[in-house]
């Protein structure tokens, strides 16, 4: 199929090779065009804009930062909206405020175009593994016609219903996500300070029922400490996806009081000057607050 994908950030970068692999060809578009060299290497196509990339797809996938990216290259001049075909299905990927999503989705329907909100569960390792998982909502027969391409992008696609109802699960997620790393940092600076050397305690979780893979994979990273350069999801990042959740639990009247909590570590995390590390560097907070730090 011609796929058109908007976004070549860290996930775009792993994602549109696999949709190369699976024979699909892919029309990038990127808001720094850098960054698409090493894609456009391995046969991906360039669009000057999310409506050339638009008008040349069958499907069209974004994933960006944050809500305010996804209307800007939606609905913006140029925007997705002014390209994309009748027939044609607009998926966003990025984790962004379901409201907005829901927002933008009607705009498209208002001009008769289909978009779904198709996040993704997984890091660049878990994607390039073929191992993340796609969570789709909006309309039930779009998604049954672009499913085929997701499974392409990852093997567990579930529907899970109504438009914005998967991002707003996805949001969920990370901040179950967030909350687990945590507990796990939290837990192995306990143990450290007590004279469990920090290779064994992390060991001993890892074989221990708290074993998860999530916890599988940033272990090394613990295990390097705070200089490691590895990163699947930077604090700031996460954190976008943790203020998601906190304001969903405002208006819906949800108490998320260990999301709160995670999120306020987080603030530790930038306030020592780890924003751009992985989110698993609140490990040096534990450490610094229980009195390892030399
Ligand atoms: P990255 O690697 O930080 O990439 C972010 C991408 O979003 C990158 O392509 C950016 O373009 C793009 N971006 C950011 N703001 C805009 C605006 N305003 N307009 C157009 N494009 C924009 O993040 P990831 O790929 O790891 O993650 C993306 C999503 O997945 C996010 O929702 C996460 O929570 C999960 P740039 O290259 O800076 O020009």
């Amino acid at each position: 199929m011609k796929i058109g994908f908007l976004g070549l950030g860290d996930m775009g970068q792993a994602i549109v090779p696999r949709l190369l692999a699976a024979g699909h060809t892919v029309i990038g578009w990127n808001r720094t065009k850098e960054k698409a060299a090493p894609l456009l290497e391995r046969g991906m196509l360039w669009a000057d804009s999310p409506r050339e990339a638009a008008r040349a797809s069958e499907i069209v996938f974004s994933m960006v930062t944050d809500s305010a990216a996804v209307r800007a290259l939606a609905l913006g001049e140029n925007g997705v909206i002014a390209g994309l075909g009748k027939q044609a299905v607009y998926l966003d990927m990025s984790t962004s405020d379901p409201d907005a999503s829901r927002s933008i989705a009607a705009e498209f329907a208002k001009a008769g175009l289909t978009m779904l909100d198709a996040p993704i569960s997984g890091t660049t390792l878990t994607v390039s593994q073929g191992q993340a998982s796609l969570m789709v909502a909006g309309d039930r027969a779009a998604f049954e016609r672009v499913q085929p391409v997701l499974l392409a992008i990852g093997p567990k696609v579930s529907y899970i219903g109504a438009q914005g109802l998967a991002v707003q699960l996805k949001v969920a997620i990370n901040m179950t996500l967030v909350i687990e790393v945590l507990g796990f940092c939290e837990g192995v600076a306990l143990a450290e300070k007590g004279g469990v050397p920090r290779e064994v305690a992390v060991d001993a979780f890892l074989k221990s029922v708290v074993a998860s893979p999530v916890l599988s994979y940033r272990a090394p990273l613990i295990l390097e400490g705070h200089l490691s350069d590895a990163t699947y999801g930077n604090v700031n990042l996460q954190q976008k996806d943790m203020l998601l959740a906190l304001d969903l639990g405002r208006k819906m009247g949800v108490p998320v009081p260990l999301g709160a909590a995670a999120n306020e570590m987080l603030n530790a995390c930038r306030g020592l000057g780890l924003a751009h590390r992985d989110f698993v560097a609140v490990y040096e907070v534990y450490r610094r607050l229980g009195g390892m730090w030399q």
